[in-house]
């Protein structure tokens, strides 16, 4: 019987397989958030992705697997793919060693012999259940990358739901519920609008009480997120929050991410384009899946103050931090960054917060796994990308707090309706909007004075395209190059000449180049240091 359901799997793979050919040539690579490259090449990739996901749910006893299709903050003719694990989290490390081994495979009969190989190292019964969840982002290229998609979960004759549109995080949100729907701790209602609901009833407990939040203007990057935070505002209702949507064309395919969204306004440090502000109030750009956010707002002079992951994380610990103080309960809260974080924002968070850092990679699968290891781990790489873990002994001891006064009361209801307001699976624009809205509306704070909480380095971002990305090594959590030889040598040179000057090149994980940063302590002298670093890259 296990041999027959063997031979016709492989022959359902092989017959589906001469459908989606894999382009001669290319390699592929499963990289810091997935596949990520031009939307035309990734047909074959996308349906071995499905056989993938199939057999990651077997292995897993049947347990829903998500496959995300988007390619986030990259240009509209982009996609990608990833997969996520069944508490939401990203897919686990060992098995992206598998995806890029499928997506390379250079024949049918190798992709099948590929599939066999997982199934017996991993002794996965290929008749057992095995159910999958998708979604994808509004890219014009996302319909025939789900046909694809289908035809590898059919093949692998796994059970499938298309969830159709959604954003990154809320399909994170779906699979955990899923998944723990049955247990002693549900997440939620594994539906959008569970979701919606979820986050509403939370925002509405935080700011209970409090100073009235100030209006956001949200540019949507013209991706998935404008219209599902019209929704969410929907939910939540107006008497609460006072939000303007912009920039949320979905329609308008070539503009998704187009001199706007939240990697525009990070790497270049400016507004989006046409935006005209008001003074100190409030701004915010989504990314195009909606998983990333940053803010910003322009002061009487319209000098544009951006206020980025790092400050996301400074507000959100120190809130955390005084919660837990004033409720007395024995909690500890960490950060956890990347060698993208400002040096400004470590130092207010080691001296003055005096909560621990820990560094990672970039790629909030780092990131994420190093905050678990914190009661509460506020996590947030500087491009806004992050997200405030509750560990379960932390919701454990919040749950059984026996509060001695109205105010430790008041603190440990806070904290843990904070727990339900943030996403809990992955960074995620929608909620952690809601967050620092809740958060500015206890502190009775606009933009300037949140801005005024720390100094960031003056710092910039530079793009560089290589001949070999990837003959860029690094370490001590990418701060430092190891190869190419004596690179690293010169770049330590030049951040010597540069007061408070830090330097480092890595290269990117979702696009064929490599990203130099560069902060110092004026303007003219991040920018002079980032010129003369990307100059040392020229030729390699
Ligand atoms: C993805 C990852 C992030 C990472 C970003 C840029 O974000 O999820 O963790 O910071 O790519 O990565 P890289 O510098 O390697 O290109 P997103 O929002 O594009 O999914």
């Amino acid at each position: 019987m296990a041999d027959s359901i063997t031979r016709q799997q492989l022959s359902q793979i092989a017959k589906f397989s001469t459908l989606h050919t894999r382009p001669e040539g290319h390699k592929y690579a499963y990289g810091t958030a997935g596949f990520r490259l031009l939307g035309s090449l990734l047909d074959s990739v996308v349906f071995r992705v499905g056989l993938l996901a199939a057999l990651r749910s077997r292995k897993l006893d049947g347990e829903t697997i998500g496959v995300m299709l988007t390619a986030s903050h990259n240009p509209p003719d982009d996609n990608g793919v990833k997969l996520i694990d069944p508490q939401g989290e990203m897919l686990e490390a060992s098995w992206e060693t598998y995806a890029t081994k499928f997506a390379n495979a250079e024949t049918d009969d190798e992709l099948t012999k590929e599939y066999l190989a997982v199934a017996e190292a991993l002794k996965i019964n290929l008749d057992s259940p095995s159910n999958v969840i998708f979604a994808r982002d509004t890219r014009a290229s996302g319909p025939a990358l789900v046909a694809a998609l289908k035809d590898g979960l059919q093949a692998a004759a796994a059970d499938y739901a298309d969830y159709r549109i959604l954003t990154t995080p809320q399909l994170h949100y779906i699979v955990k519920c899923i998944n723990t729907r049955k247990t002693a701790a549900p997440y939620g209602d594994p539906s959008e609008q569970g979701y919606f609901d979820k986050l509403a009833t939370a925002f509405k407990i935080v700011t209970k009480g409090k100073a009235k939040p100030p209006v956001v203007t949200v540019d949507a990057a013209n991706g998935v997120g404008g219209p599902k935070i019209r929704e969410l505002a929907r939910c939540i209702g107006s008497d609460y929050l006072d939000i303007n949507v912009v920039k949320d064309e979905i329609d308008a395919v070539d503009r998704l991410n187009f001199q706007c969204g939240a990697d525009f306004v990070k790497t270049q440090q400016k507004l989006p384009v046409g935006l005209e502000p008001a003074p100190f109030e409030l701004y915010a750009s989504l990314d195009g899946d909606a998983d990333r956010i940053v803010f910003y707002y322009v002061d009487e002079a319209n000098k544009f103050h951006l206020l980025d992951g790092d400050k996301i994380a400074s507000l959100a610990a120190m809130f955390i931090r005084d919660l837990i103080a004033v409720s007395g309960v024995d909690l500890q809260v960490g950060v956890v960054q990347t060698a993208y974080a400002n040096g400004s924002s470590s130092k207010y968070l080691t001296d003055i917060l005096k909560v621990p850092i820990t560094v990672t990679p970039t790629g909030v699968k780092h990131l994420h796994h190093a905050a678990q290891l914190f009661d509460v781990g506020v996590y947030f790489e500087a491009n806004g990308h992050g997200t405030v873990l509750f560990s379960n002994s932390a919701m454990k001891t919040l749950e059984s707090f026996e509060a001695q006064n109205p105010g430790q009361q008041d603190a440990v209801t806070t904290l843990l309706s904070l727990a339900a307001l943030i996403n809990q699976t992955v960074g995620d624009a929608l909620s952690d909007l809601l967050l620092v809205i809740a958060i500015l509306s206890h502190k009775a704070w606009g933009p300037n004075e949140w801005n005024l909480t720390y100094t960031d380095l003056p710092n910039r971002l530079v793009r560089v395209v290589v001949k070999d990305r990837t003959a860029f090594k690094t370490e001590d959590a990418e701060r430092r190059l190891v190869e190419p030889k004596g690179l690293q040598a010169h770049i330590d040179a030049l951040v010597k000449k540069y007061k408070s000057g830090r330097s480092f090149v890595r290269a990117s994980g979702t696009e064929d180049a490599v990203r130099v940063y560069a902060e110092a302590a004026t303007r003219l002298e991040a920018d002079e240091l980032a010129v003369k670093v990307s100059d040392s890259l020229k030729g390699l």
